[in-house]
């Protein structure tokens, strides 16, 4: 059930977009390869009139060498045949911020408490990922509820990312904007 390959990793069933609106808190990522969000990262999930699944997230950044910034990013996400699997178009408020394209999975989630997000970036020649990133994201700034521990640390195991996490800070750097 899990041989690491991508196309066999079990996404949530039935996902509700609507139930996943709102704020949720990053308490752990799996960067990819190259510059990426560091700490503070909170995302807001929202769904439009038409239906489509659109989101914001913040979260501290480094870029050109030395600048500490908030990277203020937006993303929008196309439907795929799974209603858990979808492509995100992302781009920064900014010109200098990063911009792409990248599978967005919901891995599982109760909604109300925690959800796990998987993207793989570059899929080897043998089918497991060689670039991907992931983010545990909980309801709660302070964390994953202690009965829901055992759930992601399962998940990361079934993904192939156990032991490839750091915990994710929130200093309230990125509030003021
Ligand atoms: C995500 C939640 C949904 C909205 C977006 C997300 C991803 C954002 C990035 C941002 C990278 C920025 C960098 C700037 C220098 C998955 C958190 C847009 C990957 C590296």
């Amino acid at each position: 059930q899990h041989d690491c390959q991508v196309s066999n990793i079990q996404v949530m069933q039935n996902f509700d977009r609507s139930r996943y609106t709102g704020r949720w808190y990053a308490v752990a990522k799996k960067d990819p390869v190259g510059l990426f969000l560091l700490d503070n990262v909170v995302a807001q999930f929202s769904v439009d009139e038409s239906g489509k699944m659109t989101a914001t997230a913040h979260g501290r950044v480094i870029i050109l060498n030395n600048w500490e910034m908030c990277a203020n990013m937006f993303g929008t996400f196309e439907d795929t045949p799974d209603p858990a699997k979808f492509k995100m178009r992302y781009w920064g408020a900014a010109s200098y911020l990063q911009t792409g394209n990248d599978d967005h999975w919901v891995i599982d989630t109760d909604y109300d408490n925690y959800a796990i997000h998987y993207s793989c970036r570059e899929v080897d020649l043998d089918g497991t990922c060689l670039d991907g990133y992931s983010f545990i994201f909980s309801r709660h700034p302070t964390g994953l509820r202690p009965e829901d521990q055992k759930i992601v640390t399962d998940k990361k195991k079934e993904i192939c990312f156990l032991g490839k996490y750091r915990r994710v800070g929130h200093t309230g750097f990125c509030e003021s904007s």
